[in-house]
C-alpha cells in the first residue's frame, strides 16, 4: 500500500490515554512534522508534544512510538502517537496529520492491511473483530481462539490431508507404468474420513454462532402458565408482572443476561387466546413475531390442568422450531403428566415449579445444553461465509467419490483440488475482493 493512513485508535470520549496511529511508509515523516522529539529508533517510547506546524502552536502533550516495517501490526511502518484521551485534542490531531497528508482511514483498514500483508489470515483478522465485541467470558474464549489460529491450523490440517489423496490420485497418472493406480477403497475410505472431519467442523457454525452473537429463548404458552414467574425466575429479579389473572402479560417483556457465559435473551410473551380484546389481539400478534425471531422455545404447560385447546393452537404455532418442552406447576395436585406430553413430543419434558423454583437448574442446563453443546472446548466456526465455503468442499469431495474405480482419475483429482480452494477461501488465500470489504467494513475506524 503506498498511501499513509491515520485514525483515532482509541473509543470515541475521555479517558486517560487516547491513541492516534499511523501506517504506511509515510509514517515516521508525517508524523514527525508535528512532533516535537527527533523519533529515531523503532520501539522507543519518545517523549515530546505535538504542534500545529502551520502557527507553531502546541496542542498536546505526549509519547511517540514508531514501530518499523514489517515488525509492526499492519506490517509497514506505523507511529502511534500516545497522547490524552479527549475528543478535541484527538481530532485535532487527526486533522494535523491529514494536513500533511496522510488520509483518514477507511473502517477496519489497519487489520485489512495486516491481512493483505500476510500478517494473519481472514479468520484471524475477522476473529480480532469477534474479540474486540464479545460480550460474554464464553464468546471471548470462542474468539480468542480463532484469534490465536485454532480455526486456521484446522483448516490446514483438512487441506494436507486432500493433498495426501491427491498424490494417491496423481501418482499413477505422472507414472503410469511405474505406479500401481491407487486401490478404490483406500481412497474412499480416506475421502470419507476428510469429509467427516469437515462435516464436524461445519457442525460448530450453530454453536459457534450462538455463543458469539447470543440466543433468542421465548418462553411460550397459554395464559396462567407461569411464563412470567419463570422468566423471573430465570432472571433472578422480578422483571415481569405476574398475578392470578389470565392476560396478565399483554406486550412481550424482554431481557438479555450473561448466561452461564453465553449472551441470552429471555422473552416472556403474552399468552394466546381467543379474545376480542384489542389490546390482547395486539399482543397476540407480538407473541407471533417472538416465536419466529426465537432461536429457541421454551413451551410451557399446566400440570394442574388437562391440555386444552389453546395448548394445541400454541403446539401448530411452535411446530418446526427448537423447543424445550416444560411442565410447569409441579408442586400442584396433577391433572396433565409428563408421560402424556411426552407421548405427544416424542422428547424429555422438563418438569419444574417456576413459583417454588424447582427443577430450575435442570432447565438451565438444558436451555445451555442447546446452546452450547459438548464441544465447548474445541474451535469453532462462526461465520456464514466459513460454513458455506466448507459446505462446497464436501459437495467436490463427494463429486471425486463418485468418480472413484471408473477410470476417470483425472476428473478426481481436479474436484479434490477445488476442494482446497474452497477451503483456501476461508482463509483468505483465495479471497476476492468484495468480501475483504465486507469483512472490513464491518470493523470500526482505527481498527
Ligand atoms: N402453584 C403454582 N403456581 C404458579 C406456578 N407458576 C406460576 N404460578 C401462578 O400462576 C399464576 C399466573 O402466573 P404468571 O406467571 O403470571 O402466568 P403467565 O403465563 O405469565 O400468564 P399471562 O401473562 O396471563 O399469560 C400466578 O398466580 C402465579 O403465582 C407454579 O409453579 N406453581
Ligand atoms: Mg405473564
Amino acid at each position: 500500500m503506498d498511501d499513509t493512513i491515520a485514525a483515532i485508535s482509541t473509543p470515541y470520549g475521555f479517558g486517560g490515554i487516547g491513541v492516534v496511529r499511523l501506517s504506511g511508509p509515510a509514517a515516521l515523516s508525517t508524523s514527525q512534522k508535528i512532533f516535537s522529539k527527533k523519533i529515531e529508533k523503532p520501539r522507543v517510547a519518545y517523549f515530546g508534544y505535538v504542534f500545529d506546524p502551520q502557527t507553531k502552536e502546541k496542542i498536546d502533550t505526549g509519547i511517540a512510538i514508531y514501530f518499523k516495517a514489517p515488525h509492526s501490526y499492519t506490517g509497514e511502518d506505523i507511529v502511534e502517537l500516545q497522547l490524552h484521551g479527549g475528543v478535541k485534542n484527538l481530532e485535532y490531531v487527526l486533522n494535523l496529520l491529514i494536513g500533511e497528508g496522510a488520509r483518514l482511514a477507511e473502517r477496519g483498514e489497519f487489520t485489512k492491511r495486516a491481512f493483505l500483508n500476510g500478517k494473519m489470515d481472514l479468520i484471524e483478522a475477522e476473529a480480532v473483530l469477534e474479540l474486540i465485541n464479545a460480550k460474554t467470558e464464553k464468546s471471548l474464549k470462542v474468539a480468542a481462539k480463532r484469534l490465536f489460529g485454532g480455526v486456521s491450523e484446522k483448516l490446514r490440517e483438512l487441506k494436507s490431508q486432500i493433498l495426501a489423496v491427491i498424490s494417491l490420485v496423481e501418482g499413477p497418472i505422472d507414472f503410469p507404468f511405474d505406479v500401481e493406480p491407487p486401490d478404490a477403497d483406500l481412497l474412499r475410505d480416506r475421502m470419507e474420513s476428510v469429509k467427516k472431519s469437515i462435516k464436524e467442523l461445519i457442525a460448530t457454525y450453530k454453536s459457534g454462532k450462538r455463543i458469539e452473537e447470543g440466543v433468542r429463548v421465548a418462553i411460550v404458552g397459554k395464559p396462567n402458565v407461569g411464563k412470567s414467574t419463570l422468566l423471573n425466575a430465570l432472571l433472578r429479579f422480578d422483571r415481569a408482572i405476574v398475578s392470578e389473572i389470565p392476560g396478565t402479560t399483554r406486550d412481550t417483556v424482554e431481557e438479555t443476561i450473561d448466561f452461564f457465559g453465553v449472551p441470552v435473551r429471555f422473552i416472556d410473551t403474552a399468552g394466546v387466546r381467543e379474545t376480542e380484546d384489542k389490546v390482547e389481539q395486539i399482543g397476540k400478534e407480538r407473541t407471533l413475531k417472538a416465536i419466529k425471531e426465537s432461536d429457541i422455545i421454551l413451551f410451557l404447560f399446566d400440570a394442574s390442568e388437562a391440555i386444552s385447546e389453546e395448548d394445541k393452537q400454541l403446539e401448530k404455532l411452535t411446530e418446526g422450531k427448537e423447543r424445550i418442552i416444560v411442565l410447569n406447576k409441579m408442586d400442584l395436585p396433577p391433572k396433565t403428566s409428563a408421560e402424556e406430553l411426552k407421548r405427544i413430543f416424542n422428547e424429555q419434558i422438563l418438569q419444574i415449579s417456576a413459583l417454588k423454583k424447582e427443577g430450575l437448574e435442570k432447565l438451565e442446563k438444558a436451555i445451555l445444553e442447546r446452546i452450547a453443546p459438548k464441544e465447548a472446548e474445541s474451535v469453532f466456526i462462526t461465520t456464514e461465509r466459513e460454513k458455506q465455503n466448507l459446505e462446497e468442499a464436501v459437495k467436490h469431495i463427494e463429486k471425486a467419490e463418485s468418480f472413484i474405480g471408473k477410470g476417470m482419475d483425472e476428473l478426481i483429482s481436479e474436484e479434490l483440488k477445488e476442494a482446497i480452494f474452497s477451503i483456501g477461501l476461508i482463509s483468505g488465500e483465495e479471497a476476492p475482493q468484495e468480501i475483504l470489504n465486507s469483512i472490513f467494513s464491518k470493523f470500526c475506524i482505527g481498527k
